[in-house]
Formats: structure tokens, sequence, C-alpha cells
């Protein structure tokens, strides 16, 4: 099967949108592509840290797929319908409908966005000294879990933390460790198996139907409830369509609904595959978690039938998670993100393989062999990627893993990747080529970029405002 991925033929499948209406890019981003002592002084100010780049600096803006997606006419025409009341707007039940018909679940508590659903979930479910075992890690439910008291546990398969094997299925959950952890702590201790589809941290990857019917029998067999992030779904779903024997009739709908019926309930971001640019929510069977979230949220986001969103992005939300699931969507949207991968590859780039479903990672320890972990490769590649550039990717590695809880000392994760996420129906073929030939560029002048020291960090969730300075006084030399 491993061989199967690896020699599948790249194709293009085009789009089933056309463009009706564009961003215009502003004098500053078009000056920013041809100016390279402007992104020098930029990337300066910004202490090395994408994040901190002001947008009007960017060109091509790779940080995210999250809350960068362009809505389609029907979601935009689902906005002016948007009913403000406070209580019980009509886009609360569109949106509950949408839930329960796509997802599966009985009962939905909307929120602002994922996180904020992962808080609400962590604090109700998890008691101070619990054990949660997890496929890798996502920054934000780690941190929920850990400021709730439990210790956040591994229990993806190996393959998931190495870069170059081409297991189809990087997002298992490999039970035998899991198995372990229950022996040693006990199942009353663990509140919850946290399962995220497609696995961001891992380079995107998918868990397959197998895995998880198997998860779901040995979580049954110790009373373990299965929360899954749901937040990429349908691009975990896609990929059991198109590799795992059995589902290849199915439809992504289908599938994404079967995943679902496996789990206990869902913490989503809306800001990813349900094609929005705010909202999020936490959906469940459990009628006492329902209970008790919809208790919590009004103290945290708004009132239950809104949790923090306006009506109108409600409304966006429903037409979204109805678009997400079709077929052609979500294959044309993978397969932009493959056309960049297959582009890298073919110039032996060093990425995350397989390509991944909504970003192309570059694998910064094999780009940058020279720079040691302690000096962050993947970070000193993205600030390079931006200053060569204009184009801004995300790093994916030890800034951050962060810092272990317990000790205080930095993780230090095998993967050091920088992301380029593709924001959905966003950008055009062109634009890859662009990213592509920039990429290949900095590929070939990759000895002349150094490592950085970490000068500010915040104590959690540091990747986002931590600030930098080449070690050796440039960037790139
Ligand atoms: N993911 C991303 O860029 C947004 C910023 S965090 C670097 O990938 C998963 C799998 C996510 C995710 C956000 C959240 C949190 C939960 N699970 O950003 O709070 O990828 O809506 O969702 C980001 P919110």
């Amino acid at each position: 099967m491993n061989e199967s991925v690896k020699q599948e033929r790249f194709q293009i499948i085009p789009p089933p949108y056309r463009i009706k209406v564009v961003e215009l890019l502003s004098k500053e981003q078009m000056d920013i592509a041809d100016n390279r002592q402007k992104r020098e002084e930029a990337i300066k100010k910004a202490g090395y840290n994408t994040f901190l780049l002001k947008e009007d600096q960017v060109y091509i803006d790779l940080l995210t797929d999250s809350g960068t997606n362009a809505m389609s006419d029907n979601q935009w025409a689902g906005m002016m319908l948007g009913d403000e009341a406070y209580a019980g707007s009509k886009n609360f039940y569109n949106l509950e409908k949408a839930v329960r018909e796509i997802y599966g679940y009985k009962y939905l508590v909307p929120t602002h966005q994922g996180r904020a659903a992962e808080h609400i979930m962590s604090q109700i479910l998890i008691k101070p000294g619990d054990s949660v075992p997890n496929n890798m890690y996502f920054t934000t439910r780690r941190v929920h879990q850990e400021l709730a008291g439990a210790t956040w546990v591994d229990v993806s398969i190996d393959e998931a933390h190495d870069p170059q094997s081409w297991h189809p299925f990087k997002g298992n959950v490999d039970l035998e460790k899991l198995e372990a952890l229950i022996q040693e702590v006990g199942p009353e201790k663990i509140p919850y198996m946290s399962l995220e589809a497609n696995v961001n941290m891992a380079g995107g990857q998918p868990f397959s139907m197998e895995n998880l019917t198997a998860l779901r029998a040995l979580c049954s067999k110790h009373e373990i409830p299965i929360m899954l992030d749901g937040t990429r779904l349908v691009e975990n779903a896609y990929f059991i369509q198109r590799r795992e024997t059995g589902h290849e009739k199915k439809s992504v709908r289908q599938i994404a609904r079967e995943i679902c019926s496996y789990t206990d309930g869902v913490t989503v971001s809306g800001k990813k595959d349900a094609l929005v640019n705010i909202g999020g929510f936490l959906a469940c069977n459990d009628k006492k978690l329902f209970v008790e979230a919809r208790a919590m949220v009004v103290v945290f986001e708004g009132l239950h039938t809104y949790g923090g969103l306006a009506g109108r992005d409600m409304e966006a939300m429903a037409r979204g998670i109805y678009e997400m699931v079709q077929d052609r969507h979500v294959a044309a949207r993978v397969n932009q993100v493959e056309y960049l991968g297959h582009l890298l590859l073919q110039a032996r780039v060093p990425v995350v393989v397989p390509i991944g479903g909504h970003a192309v990672f570059l694998d910064a320890r094999r780009f940058l062999p020279h720079i040691p972990q302690e000096r962050y490769p993947s970070q000193a590649l993205s600030a390079a990627l931006y200053l060569e550039s204009g184009i801004r990717g995300m790093e994916r590695g030890m800034v951050s893993s962060g810092r272990d809880p317990a000790t205080g000392e930095e993780r230090k994760p095998r993967l050091e990747l920088v992301r380029l996420a593709i924001p959905r129906r966003g950008y055009t073929h062109t634009d890859m080529d662009f990213v592509a030939q920039a990429i290949i560029r900095l590929y070939r002048m990759r000895k002349r970029i150094s490592g950085l020291k970490m000068v500010y960090e915040t104590e959690r969730l540091r990747f986002f405002q931590a600030r930098f300075r080449p070690a050796g006084g440039r960037l790139t030399g």
C-alpha cells in the first residue's frame, strides 16, 4: 500500500467554481514582492517571526489555511440573511441542522472558533492528574489539556514522525502504545482519547477507517470516549476514499459521517474545512456533556444559540458545511496542494511525504542540515523564505512544540518543518508555480542561511509572539 501512494501519478483536477470577485493586492504588497530591502526591514522588525509581519508586508500568504478561505456566492448570500437576535437566531437552527445531517451528532454548542470549544471540553472532561492520549499533538488542543491538569501522551504511530515515510495513514493511532498507557495509568485516569483528523503537525496526514474501528473497539472495552478534532475531517475522509480498500465508491460525505459515528463528540474549527473566516463548535451525543458545555459557553463565549458568533457567521458556516463535503470540491482542493508538492518533489526539495491535505511541509532538517535544532532551523527557514520571496509560511518545529510544563525544558520534536498552508479557493495554480520557483531558488542557496537565537517567548503557544535574532549576525550571508 505504501508503494501505491508513492507511485500515484499526478493529474490536475480542475476546481468546481469560477472566480467572480477578486481581492486586489495593495501597492505595498506588490512593492514587497519586488523589493528585498523592504522585506529585510520587515522581517527584522518582526523579530524573524512570520506571525509578526503585517499583511501588507506579505506577497503570497501561506501562513495558514485558517479563516483565509474564499467563501462562495451561496455563503455570501447567507450572510445577508443573518438573524442577529440575541436569543434563538434562525441561523443557529440552520447550523444545528447542518451539524446533525453532516456530522451526525445530536447536540451542538457553537463557539467563536475551535480553541474555545477545546477549552470548554477540556475543563469539563479532565481532572488534574489525568492523561490524555493523542495521535500527535495540536498546539491549542494540547495547551487546553495541560491547562486543565492533564498530561498529554503521544500514541501516534512511529511513521508519523518520519517525514520520509510514505505510509498512507500517518494519522493512525498505535494501539499498542494506547494499551500500554491504559495498563499504566488505568482507564479511569483517561477522560478521553483525543483523535485528530488529518493530523496537522504530522503534515496533514489521515487515519484509516480500519484503524479507527479498531480504536473504537479498544476504547469501548475500557469505556473511554473518543473525542475527535474534526477541523480537517473532510480531507481525512477524502484520503480514505482514495486510499483505503472498500471505501472507493463511498462519497466523502458518507465517509465523514461514518468517521463521526465511531466517535463520541467533536471539536471543530470551522475556519478550515467548513470554509468560513470565523466560527467553531463542540458537538456530541452525550446529554450530560452537552448540558455542562451549554452552561459553560454562556460564561466564556455568549448565549448557547450564538456562542460568540454573529447570526450571519453561523449561516455562512452552515452553508460551508454542506459545500465542504462535495466530492469535487475536496478533490480539487487537495489536488492543488498536491500540485505544489509535486513541483517541489520533482526538484528534489525535501518535503514531508505523502503530500498532506491542507499544506506542503518543507523538511527543515534536510533543507538546512548545517543548522542544529537549538538554532531553530524551521524558524530560520520560514524567515529566509519570506526574506528571499515575500512568501509567508509558518514554523512547525521546536518553537511550536514549546516547553514541557513539568520540567520547563524545551521539547525537541523529531519533525522540524515549515508549513506552506494553502487557503481553500483563494490562490491559483500560477501562484503555486511562483511559490515552487521561489523555494527551488532558496534551496539552491540553502548553505547561506544561518540559525537563530530566541530573545523573547511567552509561557504558552510561544510560536505566535516569540522573537529571534540571527545567531551569526545575518540570516542569509
Ligand atoms: N489551526 C492553523 O493554522 C490556526 C492557528 S494555530 C497555529 O493550522 C486544529 C487541528 C487546528 C486548529 C487551528 C485548531 C484551533 C484546532 N485543531 O484556530 O481556534 O489546526 O479556530 O482552531 C490553525 P482555532
